[in-house]
């Protein structure tokens, strides 16, 4: 049992349209009893028309396709521009993340910590159970079965997603293995995520009246609520992004990032490569950046330097789990891209702008007049005239941005042109590398090295990053977000630092470490300028790095860290600003006083359950900078 129903009076149920649409819950044939009996308990509470269990077929998709460009919800694009693509345009105020409606609703408020919403879970279960109640009257509710990695395998998990958004489903179909397959694998006995979500806005009310249905529904109130203890999710009210498509953040992460604290795995904010150096040796790295901070980019980075390579695994979210040849495998537990849009063009990610080609829905993008589409950064140059993300007239003398600065691309990851043949492979990719980032315009190098795990530890737990666009809150602002993964952990931070602790013992007994590096592509000079030109650029760094993982250079022991020797940092052919480099690794004593205050007030949050480790790196690095 979930949720109940509060008792509903008679005339609050819905009316039926005809006798051809019966309200039926039967489920298929052979489906988990488990599957089919929460299935029904959410229908008779959200009291949809119609339940539609998805197969994830090709007719499937055309068929909701279809219903949502005849409610208005996507439009298509022009086929000569991309193909079989569409245009979604979302309410204006459901454009990002809601992190402040964003609830981990564990047995204990600690188990939640400092940095998540708690809401003690029976009072949650009794908001959620007023909302939901008949809140899918007059809609669809579909039944969504999907595998988070490739069904049935060692590290994939298991997942049902209902809702009364087609957009979603069409979403999900993009972003993770859903479908009949799924559905097939969940057999009784096998563990899986609840995530019941709708949008909030029935299309019948209380007396029986039908209202007409608008292109994007949600409500004002919004919930996105975990039950991490019992592995559920339930989210109210918004039909965007990582609010709603609840396999991404809020079971890919949140509840994930419980499973593997209680299996001994890590569910990270990551995207993962492969890269190939020019003697045809082959690395995996794992790198956290926060939200729209630079990891689709790292993902699909074309370096500059002869010979490299980059093939692409995964732009957001890594699964690993202690490998039984040593060390860390990681798979990318998602199948698509949900990509942040501005920003994004053929000089600074020509593999994403291959990628769009075709079978994707843009949502908040621009419309241009010939049926494409466009975003700031896709041309330098803006065209004359544009619909901008709300349906409005656009010029270049607009005030306001074309795109929606949180605008997103959702396209299958098997379309990218640099995606690694085995992308879908279940075993996995062997961990050489873990990167940590942020977007920091002061203070952190360009790149370092930790001294070891613990010390890497520190380094993720340190990130701070100015805000973007991808959630709510002031855009720049700089803030604490540890791991990359502050509104993505489902539990107390500071018992999360202290499994990443205690996974580097366990890995250290296997004898194979990955080494972790930080990285800082957004450092700026007085006048506001990238010190680093980033993107393709960016390779170099990466070059730097695994030449030491390979044992084949000596680094510089410095106060934040080992960094490069500025001559074995390979720049040829790399024009930047005289005195950049220099500006690129400077450490300033006064700014990393207050960077160490801050850190300190920041852990101190945790109180008692900080693992000592961290204060310990912290009181360190102060001496070592001569700051005690
Ligand atoms: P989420 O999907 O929100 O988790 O974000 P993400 O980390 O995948 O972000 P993405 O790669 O889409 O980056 C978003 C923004 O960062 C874009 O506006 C990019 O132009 C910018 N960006 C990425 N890499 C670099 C870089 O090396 N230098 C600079 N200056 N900007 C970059
Ligand atoms: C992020 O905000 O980190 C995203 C986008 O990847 S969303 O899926 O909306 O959370
Ligand atoms: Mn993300």
């Amino acid at each position: 049992m979930t949720l109940t129903a509060p008792d509903l009076p008679s005339e609050a149920l819905p009316r039926l349209e005809s006798a051809a649409t019966p309200l039926t819950f039967a489920a298929p044939a052979g489906v988990a009893p488990a599957v089919a009996a929460w299935v029904t308990e959410l229908a008779e509470l959200t009291r949809p028309d119609r339940v539609e269990w998805c197969d994830g077929s090709q007719a499937e998709f055309d068929r909701l396709t279809r219903r949502m460009v005849a409610t208005g919800t996507i439009e298509p694009l022009a086929s000569e521009h991309r193909h079989y693509s569409f245009l979604a345009r979302s309410a204006p105020d459901d454009v990002a993340r809601v992190e402040s409606r964003t609830f981990i609703c564990s047995e204990r408020e600690e188990d939640a910590g400092p940095t998540n919403n708690w809401s003690e879970p029976g009072a949650m279960r009794e908001t959620l159970a007023g909302l939901f109640a008949g809140s899918m009257r007059g809609r669809t509710m579909y039944v969504v079965p999907f595998s988070m990695g490739p069904v049935g395998g060692a590290m994939s998990r298991l997942g049902v997603q209902v809702t009364d958004s087609p957009y979603v489903v069409a979403s999900m179909r993009v972003m993770t293995r859903m479908g009949s397959a799924a559905l097939e694998a969940l057999r009784p006995g096998t563990d899986w995520v609840r995530a019941a979500h709708t949008v909030g806005m029935p299309l019948v009310d209380d007396r029986g009246i039908r209202r007409a249905d608008v292109p994007w529904p949600c409500n004002e109130t919004k919930y996105i609520s975990h039950f991490p203890e019992t592995r559920e999710i339930f989210s109210f009210g918004s039909a965007y992004g990582g609010n709603a498509i609840l396999a991404k953040k809020a079971f890919a992460l949140r509840i994930a990032s419980v499973m593997a604290r209680d299996e001994g795995w890590l569910a990270e904010h990551m995207l993962l490569v492969r890269v190939i150096s020019p003697e045809g040796r082959r690395f995996h790295v794992a790198a956290a950046f926060p939200s729209a901070c630079g990891k689709t980019n790292f993902a699909m980075l074309k370096p500059t330097l002869p010979g490299w390579r980059v093939e692409t695994l995964g732009d957001d979210i890594v699964w690993l789990a202690p490998d039984p040849d040593g060390g860390l495998r990681a798979i990318n537990p998602e199948a698509g891209l949900f990509g942040v849009a501005p920003g994004t063009g053929w000089a600074t990610n020509p593999t994403a702008m291959e990628t769009l080609w075709g079978n994707t829905i843009f949502t908040n993008v621009a419309l241009r007049p010939d049926g494409d589409v466009w975003w700031e950064g896709m041309t330098d140059d803006a065209p004359e005239r544009l619909l901008d993300w709300r349906g409005e007239d656009w010029t270049p003398a607009s005030a306001e941005p074309a795109a929606h600065p949180n605008a997103r691309f959702t396209v299958p990851l098997a379309q990218c042109p640099s995606v690694a043949d085995d992308w879908d492979s279940p075993a996995g990719v062997h961990v050489d590398a873990i990167v940590f980032g942020g977007r920091r315009r002061t203070n952190v190098p360009l790149v370092t090295e930790a001294r070891d795990w613990e010390h890497g530890v520190f380094l993720g737990a340190t990130i701070a990053s100015e805000q973007t666009a991808a959630a709510e809150g002031t855009v720049g602002e700089l803030r604490r977000d540890p791991f990359a993964m502050l509104p993505f952990c489902g539990y107390n931070m500071a018992d999360y630092f202290g499994h990443w602790l205690a996974l580097g013992e366990r890995l250290r007994g296997t004898g194979r470490m990955p080494r972790v590096f930080q990285v800082n592509w957004f450092r700026r000079d007085e006048d506001g300028s990238f010190l680093w030109p980033g993107f393709g650029e960016n390779g170099r760094v990466l070059a730097w790095m695994l030449d030491r993982v390979a044992g084949r250079l000596p680094a510089v022991d410095t106060p934040l860290g080992l960094a490069p020797r500025l001559d074995d940092l390979p720049l040829d052919g790399l024009e930047l600003q005289p005195g950049a480099l220099e500006r690129l690794f400077a450490v300033e004593p006064a700014a990393w006083r207050d960077e160490l205050d801050d850190t300190e007030a920041f852990f101190a949050r945790f109180g008692e359950r900080m693992p000592p480790q961290l204060p310990r790196q912290l009181d360190r690095l102060r001496t070592r900078l001569g700051l005690d």
